[in-house]
């Protein structure tokens, strides 16, 4: 079974995706999820003048060969373009050795060893009172865990909260996309750590007191705090038995965790911005984290990401895989079914799609009762219309940049 042809495509209906397909001579096609979130052009590239011309006629079926043809062929190895732009290539040879063997792709992982994947959405308002509304749209809405975000007061747009609160399947995403003769440059925002840690633990009183006890709540502080800060949250957030505190401080500085699990036990996610296991070793051997957080889009696929969740295991870490809506369609399917296999799941991350990107991707997955599941079709349970992702052109969208209020860039 040799590589025929790959292909990337760029695709924005609601936002942008990349995608590669990978076709086989014997007529099966693979998928996978290449999407970096305001530098996709740049994956795009990668991959269509770097990786394509190296895949075109190789064995389809040696997916280990190849992923370490290109991790450790390439000699400059990770980063997330780089490891964006790896993991379609692995995430589509598996769909296709999935495809190959007629099952689902967790059939290959080891088999279903849950029922289905419990996710959280993403429930969050201007103010208090919105944003108890979003949690209760998200509760009607089936979602047995949701993550909480509020504007803090005396501050503008908070990135993590949703312009319109009707509603949950439209999010905060994608920040800015440029208009028709707008030049294409990232929104800015204003932050005050102070006033957030002021504000925050009153709207986790104001959540627990409406829906009592149970409920599991999470929280992302999106990279903004100090070590110390981030441990003085911590521990003011415990009488609200948080699920999860995400991304305290910014990911390069490992040792910043061992700080805030010194004073805190609040449960600690973080990875979103990593894009190699090697990002985790000193959080997981030291068990200072709970979750991981990274997305099988952005750590080189399937592949890593298997092992990077089994090392996670021997520490008692368990997954929190990143599921905003720039993962495609593609890189969610991925997700769930390595959340269905592996015996470390803990909790996935799910933000609806947009129903454009639902019509480019017809996925098998299904959420019910607060679970996702990938479906039971051979494969991720993924395809692309191709003629539909032709009607939505790419389009210049960027995350927004946070300043404090003296104008400093800030960490976010
Ligand atoms: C989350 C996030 C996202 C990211 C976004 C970046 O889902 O926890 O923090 O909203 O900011 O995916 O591309
Ligand atoms: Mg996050």
């Amino acid at each position: 079974m040799r590589i025929l042809s790959a292909e990337v495509i760029v695709t924005s209906p609601g936002r942008n995706f990349v995608t590669l397909k990978i076709t086989t001579d014997d007529g099966l096609t693979g998928l996978g999820d290449a999407t970096l979130n305001g530098r996709e052009l740049s994956v795009a590239s990668y991959l269509s003048d770097h990786l394509v011309p190296l895949l075109v006629g190789r064995d389809a079926a040696r997916i280990e060969d190849t992923w370490q043809y290109l991790y450790r062929g390439g000699y400059w190895r990770r980063g997330p373009v780089t490891m964006a732009a790896i993991s379609a290539v692995d995430t589509a040879l598996w769909d296709i050795k999935a495809k190959a063997a007629g099952m689902p792709l967790y059939q290959l992982l080891g088999g279903q060893s849950r029922t289905g994947a419990l996710a959280y959405g993403h429930a969050s308002g201007r103010d208090v009172p919105e944003l108890l509304d979003s949690v209760r749209a998200h509760l009607e809405a089936g979602f047995r865990a949701v993550r909480v975000q509020t504007g803090v007061p005396g501050l503008g747009p908070v990135y993590g909260v949703a312009a319109s609160t009707a509603g949950t399947r439209y999010d905060y995403e994608p920040a800015r996309r440029s208009g028709a003769g707008a030049p294409p440059a990232p929104a800015e925002e204003t932050w005050d750590t102070r006033a957030y840690l002021r504000h925050v633990p009153s709207v986790f009183e104001a959540v627990r007191g409406e829906f009592g006890p149970e409920l599991p709540l999470l929280h992302d502080g999106h990279h903004r705090m100090t070590p110390v800060q981030a441990a003085r949250l911590g521990r003011d957030l415990e009488p609200y038995d948080l699920f999860w505190l995400e991304d305290a401080t910014p990911g390069e500085d490992q040792a910043a965790l061992r700080l805030i699990r010194s004073h805190t036990t609040t449960p600690l996610a973080i990875g979103e911005v990593f894009n190699s296991v090697h990002d985790y070793t000193t959080l997981l051997t030291e068990r200072l984290i709970d979750y991981v957080r990274s997305a099988v889009t952005h750590t080189g696929g399937i592949t890593p990401m298997r092992r990077l969740l089994d090392l996670a295991g021997l520490y008692g870490a368990k997954s929190g895989m990143h599921g905003p809506t720039d993962i495609s369609p593609v890189g969610m399917a991925a997700a769930l079914h390595l959340d269905l296999a592996v015996h470390n799941f803990g909790i996935q991350e799910y933000m609806r799609h947009d129903p454009l990107t639902l019509e480019v991707f017809r996925t098998s997955a299904t959420f019910q009762d607060g679970l996702l599941h990938p479906g039971e079709n051979p494969g991720l349970g993924v395809e692309i219309d191709e003629e539909a992702a032709a009607r939505f052109p790419y389009e210049a969208a960027y995350l927004p940049v946070n300043r404090l209020v003296d104008g400093t860039v800030h960490d976010w």
